[in-house]
């Protein structure tokens, strides 16, 4: 069983290899069959997103695809960045130095406040032609002051999953796939693959 990944995100690629390959499940990466189109994604919600690249790139390569649109909603920020995530700031210091700054903003103005977060990960897997299927998956923590750890990517080295004394950066890679958001998106692919590909 083989799927396009329709990502430019190598840390989404390797995710998805961990969690699928052990099953069988084989992921071509867009530079295998000479790159994909960037997919503008002017969708609203996650699910719309997903879709649209998971679509886009299987009329493209002809083949089945699976995409993953996927961010952080931050309680204090209104659910900022949500599904702009990506785009919050040019680079990973960036993004996470603007996040922690309008969260300081935010407590200037309010006290004491909560920093309550959530990851979300919308997959989508496509046909040429149609979208077959959508799962979303989510983890809950919070945002910490200053960034910690050295492995994953994005937002990782600031969220502290709850009921964990480490961020998604100081977890091992399979630590952080057993709990997060990819993690529980692609477990509930798993029925569907096993079932119906
Ligand atoms: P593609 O659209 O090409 O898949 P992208 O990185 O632009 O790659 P998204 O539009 O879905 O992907 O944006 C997701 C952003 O959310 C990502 O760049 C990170 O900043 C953040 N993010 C998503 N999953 C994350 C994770 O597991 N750990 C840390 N940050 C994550």
């Amino acid at each position: 069983m083989k799927f396009l990944a329709a990502t430019g995100n190598l840390h989404k690629i390797e995710e998805f290899r961990n969690i699928l390959e052990p099953l069988g499940i084989e992921f071509v990466s867009p530079n295998e069959i000479g790159g994909i189109p960037d997919v503008e994604e002017n969708g609203t919600t996650f699910e719309e997103n997903a879709s649209l690249k998971a679509l886009e790139t299987a009329n493209f390569a002809k083949m089945k695809v699976f995409a993953d649109d996927s961010g952080l909603e931050i309680e204090d920020l209104d659910n900022a960045p949500g599904i702009y995530s990506a785009r919050y700031a040019e680079d990973n210091p960036g993004r996470i130095k603007r996040v922690l700054d309008e969260l300081l903003e935010v407590e200037k103005k309010r006290g004491k406040i909560k920093r309550k977060a959530r990851f979300v990960c919308v997959i989508a897997i496509a046909e040429p032609g149609k979208v077959l299927q959508v799962f979303r998956g989510e983890v809950y923590g919070t945002i910490i002051r200053e960034p910690r750890g050295v492995g994953g990517f994005g937002y990782d080295p600031i969220f502290l999953p709850n009921g964990f004394e480490q961020t998604f950066s100081e977890l091992t890679p399979e630590q952080k796939d057993s709990i997060s958001h990819r993690g529980n998106a692609l477990q509930k692919a798993v029925d569907y693959f096993i079932v119906k590909v």
